[in-house]
């Protein structure tokens, strides 16, 4: 049926075209043809309804089943489910089940109310099922929120349980058996027991009070809107339910950067709002609260943590918020980092901090998320033992064992912040007496934001796994340390920076989908490895053909490293303007500041010195195991190099290589993949939907076309600095390109740009002609044939530039620099953006003309044309 709609689809959207054209000089009046037209306009609105993928399912589309797992699932599905369990979270579960179900088999199962004598899903805790049907006698010790699929035989009659030890692990049992449905698994033997692997797997979401969203790039805030909660929180029930699919069980629903007035009593009816919408979905509301409130809001003069009057300032405010949210997940807290206030105010330990918030949450079950990334970032850069990188260990290891038990320090992956390589963070091995978690950034702030594909779960595990040798011969990996097993703590485990807003597909672009997904998956099982949660995703979200499989997890697992390659390897970080929008290069915004986040690239070599005998000793705040690692040249490994040593540019690798041409050939290499995925994604065309294949394709050309920008940039930078030529003799030497400032130019002014590796030669030109235009023309000397035109200009975000390209006297291409780029104010790597023209004959002598019409305050700017075979 289905189908047979999409077919009629397409019949009616050709008569459409065929009419819309025909009817154009006629003036026709509402003829038969015309009624055809409008049923079809309906039938089309309706099928588009239904099967417009916009990416707001995400992975939860439950699409028809197609051939052999529609057969089987239609065989093995029995009729009926019954829910033994009252909660609202178990009648989540259910009604999941019969969506979900619905959608992919194309059956709505009978609801009953008892355990029938024909086969059915039965939904219900041990003890109830147990209850219900003593003679199953059914034996099994079940983790707090874990499940057990168990395919049951009565005589001549089979059942699938859905049973879990409580309400949310009926919810996430739930999910499981529809994720193996949709991934065309059998779910007729199954005897499957799953539990978390740590008590805690929140989702942080930095969004501010007035809607916006701090490094949020899906849209605005879900939640907040003027400074209350949404009128309609639909979202929010949606978001958790993509939770809920998952395993999340706690959301922070405003910035860690909190705004002091949501402990303001008139946000208490908000936050409940917000956490009822939450609630038939397992995810607890947790929310972020600023360190100094028991003055801004309270009116205490002090916020002293040692002071009684604050005490017991926290302890009314939280009995008064239980009060109204009784299952409140607990608190934030980001004190004393990037100017928030904290204890040092008066002169108290972090232990100090967190233990008076906690020691208020404790009563009501609350536990508090104390941020560990806690840093001055009015360092001394000139002095060369100064480190960001040793702050979270300095200011925490030695308040090991000084927390109560109801608090955790929350570990960003990496001692900086997240940049595209780090080491795991010492802190992870050094706390023995003290609750911990992971904080992992799901949103891609460094990451080539909406823009750019990355899928970060390889990065996630490689932290995950990393063994910090804490307890002696035993592997110690970060996963265990932050899920409590080594140490036996009793809390712990994830935290994930959420990146979805109320952009339709949630997070800004497509396949960034798939880090949420990756995240959640991995804080429930981070033994899964990337390639299963690749192939899940993109099975879910995409469908079953192998070759969707296949490409995009062929893109997807190469992509953290593609990603490194093109902007910062070796361990350099992400060389983005780190005081800026952190997106575009500039590769010395990182030095001569307080920030901390030092290269310290110079003419001679590069890298940070970390190391014990001659650096700032962060080697030193590892396990006795790791630290020689790291600390010696001969066993450090290549990819952390230049975060851990500094080294001449002729330095060479493990691999043979001298550093200065692996920053080269990685960058070349990094362009080159992402090249690669705009000809791979293009196989797919017709084996996705036409909506998000067109969107994921513009946006890998995009990404292409600025990884070329980023090669371009840092391989200038190094050039220049460094004196040290390019081996393969790239750097410098672009074959085709005209720089726009050496065309004939007509109303177009040279400018300078910075930094200068932002634009090609340092220059570009710009239109200063409000409601006319420019010209840049230059002759095509080469030999007949056909080219490629790639146009590099640039895309502000202060207007709309319209752009011609004429050869001779044809129009060859017209388009308008409308995409909105990260905050893309100046004529720098953010704004530069690339057109690419295939399939142009070129002719010697042919002129080749650019014409530029600014459009509000932006002026139609251009680096360079490059005519490539
Ligand atoms: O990376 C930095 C971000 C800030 C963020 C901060 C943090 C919420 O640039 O936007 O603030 O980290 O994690 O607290």
């Amino acid at each position: 049926m289905l189908k047979d709609l999409r077919v009629y689809a397409h019949a009616c959207s050709a008569v459409t075209h065929d009419r819309v054209a025909a009817s154009k000089p006629q003036h026709a009046g509402r003829s038969a043809g015309a009624a055809r037209v409008s049923a079809c306009a309906t039938l089309l609105v309706l099928t588009f309804a239904l099967h417009a993928e916009t990416g707001h399912d995400a992975w939860l589309r439950y699409a028809p089943l197609e051939g052999a797992a529609l057969v089987r699932a239609q065989s093995e599905i029995p009729a009926v489910i019954v829910n033994l369990d009252n909660s609202p979270l178990a009648a989540s579960a259910n009604a999941e089940s019969v969506r979900g179900l619905r959608g992919m088999i194309g059956r709505t199962l009978r609801e009953e109310a008892a355990i029938p004598r024909e086969g059915a899903i039965v939904i219900g805790t041990l003890d109830e099922i147990r209850q219900a049907m003593p003679q199953w006698n059914l034996q099994a010790d079940l983790a707090p929120e874990g499940y057990w699929l168990k395919s049951m035989d009565s005589p001549g009659v089979h059942y699938t349980l859905i049973a879990a030890s409580d309400p949310r692990g009926l919810l996430y049992g739930a999910a499981a058996l529809l994720r193996k449905a949709a991934m065309g698994e059998s779910v007729a033997a199954l005897d499957e027991k799953s539990s978390p692997y740590a008590p805690v797997r929140w989702v942080n979401d930095w969004d501010n009070l007035d809607g916006s969203i701090e490094r949020g790039y899906g849209g605005r805030s879900i939640f907040w809107d003027k400074l209350k909660a949404r009128e309609d929180l639909t979202r929010v029930s949606e978001y958790g339910r993509l939770l809920a699919s998952l395993g999340i069980n706690g959301c922070s629903i405003n910035n860690v950067n909190a705004n002091p007035r949501i402990l303001s009593p008139e946000m208490l009816p908000e936050i409940a709002r917000i956490a009822a919408a939450f609630r038939p979905w397992g995810v607890r509301t947790a929310i972020a609260i600023d360190f100094g409130s028991p003055k801004t809001i309270g009116g205490l003069d002090t916020f002293d943590p040692l002071d009684e009057k604050v005490a017991a300032w926290w302890k009314t405010t939280f009995d008064a918020i239980y009060a109204a949210i009784p299952d409140l997940a607990g608190v934030v807290l980001k004190a004393d980092s990037e100017g928030r206030v904290g204890p040092s105010t008066y002169g108290r330990t972090h232990a100090d901090a967190a233990n008076v918030v906690a020691r208020a949450l404790k009563p009501h079950g609350g536990i508090l998320l104390y941020r560990g990334f806690v840093y001055d970032h009015h360092m001394d850069w000139q002095n060369l033992k100064n480190d960001r990188g040793r702050a979270a260990w300095d200011n925490f290891q030695p308040l090991d064992g000084k927390f109560d038990d109801n608090v955790i320090i929350q570990i960003k992956h990496g001692p900086i912040d997240f940049q595209v390589r780090e080491p795991a963070s010492p802190l992870f091995g050094a706390l023995e007496h003290t609750n911990q978690a992971i904080e992992l950034q799901i949103t891609q702030e460094y990451f080539g934001q909406a823009h750019h594909t990355v899928f970060l779960v390889p990065m996630w595990k490689t932290a995950l796994d990393f063994d910090m040798h804490a307890a002696g011969s035993t592997p110690t990996p970060v996963k265990a340390l932050i899920a409590g097993k080594t140490f036996h703590r009793p809390l712990g485990g994830f935290v994930g920076v959420s990146n979805i807003g109320l952009d339709d597909d949630w997070s800004g672009n497509q396949l960034s989908q798939a880090n949420l997904y990756g995240y959640g998956r991995l804080a429930w099982n981070p033994d899964l490895t990337s390639r299963q949660i690749a192939a899940e995703w993109t099975r879910l979200t995409f469908g079953a053909d192998p070759k969707v499989d296949e490409t995009i997890a062929s893109i997807q697992l190469s992509s953290w490293r593609t990603y490194e390659n093109y902007t910062g390897p070796l361990g350099l970080q992400t060389l983005t303007d780190i005081v800026g929008n952190h997106y575009g290069v500039n590769v010395e915004a990182s030095e001569r500041n307080g920030w901390g986040q030092w290269h310290r690239a110079d003419e001679k070599g590069v890298g940070m010195d970390r190391t014990v005998a001659t650096g700032t000793g962060y080697i030193g705040q590892y396990r006795p195991a790791v630290a020689k690692v790291y600390e010696s040249l001969q066993t450090c490994p290549d990819d952390l190099l230049l975060f851990l040593h500094h080294v001449p540019y002729a330095y060479r690798l493990h691999s043979g290589k001298t550093v200065i041409q692996y920053i080269y050939d990685s960058h070349y290499e990094g362009a080159a993949a992402v090249e690669q995925y705009v000809q791979q994604w293009k196989t797919l065309r017709g084996l996705v939907d036409e909506r998000r294949y067109k969107e994921i394709l513009a946006q890998l050309e995009y990404q292409a076309g600025q990884a070329e920008v980023w090669r371009d940039a840092v391989n200038t930078w190094f050039h220049r600095e460094s004196h040290i030529d390019d081996t393969a003799g790239r750097v410098g030497h672009y074959p085709g390109r005209v720089e726009a400032e050496a065309m004939t130019l007509d109303g177009y002014a040279v400018r300078d740009i910075t930094p200068f590796e932002d634009a090609s030669g340092g220059q570009a030109v710009a239109c200063a002609a409000r409601g006319g235009s420019c010209s840049a023309t230059t002759k095509f000397s080469g030999a007949p044939g056909w080219y490629s035109l790639r146009v590099q200009y640039f895309d502000q975000t202060s207007g709309v530039s319209h752009y011609r390209v004429w050869v001779g006297k044809q129009l060859i291409d017209e388009w308008d620099a409308d995409m909105q780029l990260p905050r893309a104010i100046r004529l720098d790597s953010t704004s530069s953006t690339r057109r690419l023209i295939p399939g142009i004959a070129l002719r010697p002598g042919d002129e080749i003309r650019i014409e530029g019409r600014p459009g509000g305050n932006e002026q139609a700017a251009l680096d360079y044309i490059e005519i490539v075979k």
